[in-house]
């Protein structure tokens, strides 16, 4: 009998010629950090990294993202009292640091198949009077029964102080763990209380939603997104994005975007590896 392999990606390895699968800065970490990390997220199905943004690096998000805080949800989801900016990578390069924080990909490198993809960066600003968003996980659009491992992980960043009274996410304790139940009245919502500048990175599989804001003041967060490379993203980056944009950024992020191959062929651009069209924004043949 052969050698047992988990899928063909096993088989594959990586079948690019020029455009080799590139490192994760999560590799800058301490594996020793990342492993007290991933145990926390393993066990409780969430994990609060404090104070990772500087005072400077704070400012700048906040001086950036606020004049793009132009319009209020338009339904229960989004928040008819919560503003929020898609795309914010197009935008501002501000956001960049949180996209990929050498912490967040330690994590996500150990959860994840090797070229996950980045499902959604957003900007959400909860204003004063906002009710509690309905609770919700975060891979349960994609219909794959549960209990199952996470598809997908979130951060939820803290650009203000997140506190009880001003809408710090809420989480239900345990429930990355629940097969395919819903949440009742009774299950408890928690909200994440943290300093400006600290994260919550959870499972896909966390039920959670924005908390109510009885603060005479906006809380305002961003929240990154990623999935398994073999699912479709949330925001379609490789239509979104403009080539300067992806040229300017980071190669985590590009990575992150789509500009990298799941072996042996998801990604592919006529046949080729996608980084090709930075090139010469035309696919080359050979
Ligand atoms: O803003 C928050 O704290 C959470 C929002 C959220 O989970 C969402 O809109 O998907």
């Amino acid at each position: 009998m052969g050698a047992e392999v988990s899928s063909v990606v096993d088989l594959a390895g990586d079948l690019a010629g020029r455009y080799r699968r590139t490192e994760s800065s999560g590799g800058t970490v301490d594996p020793a950090v990342a492993q007290a990390d991933l145990d926390a997220v393993l066990r409780d199905g969430y994990v609060i990294l404090a104070d990772l943004l500087t005072p400077e690096e704070l400012a700048e998000i906040r001086r950036e993202v606020r004049p793009l805080l132009d319009r209020t949800g338009r339904n229960n989801f989004e928040g008819h009292a919560t503003q929020r900016v898609y795309s914010l990578l197009n935008k501002t390069r501000s956001c960049d640091r949180v996209v990929a924080h050498p912490r967040v990909l330690a994590l996500l490198d150990r959860l994840l198949m090797p070229n996950y993809l980045l499902s959604m960066i957003q900007a959400i600003n909860i204003t004063p009077g906002e009710a509690a968003q309905m609770l919700h996980t975060d891979d349960g659009f994609y219909p794959l029964p549960r209990p199952r491992k996470a598809l997908s992980a979130a951060t939820i960043w803290a650009v203000d102080d997140f506190t009880a009274e001003n809408g710090a996410t809420d989480i239900v304790l345990g429930s990355h763990a629940w097969g395919n139940r819903l949440p009742a009245d009774t299950d408890e919502r928690v909200p994440v209380v943290m300093p400006a500048g600290s994260c919550v990175f959870f499972l896909g599989t966390l039920w959670h939603g924005g908390g109510a804001n009885h603060s005479p003041a906006p809380r305002l967060a961003l929240t990154a997104q990623y999935c398994e490379p073999w699912l479709r993203p949330q925001e379609a980056f490789t239509l979104s994005t403009p080539h300067d944009i992806v040229r300017a950024v980071s190669e985590d992020i590009r990575r992150m975007l789509g500009y990298s191959i799941h072996p042996p062929f998801i990604g592919q651009v006529n046949g080729m590896h996608p980084k090709r069209l930075l090139k010469t924004d035309v696919p080359e043949d050979d």
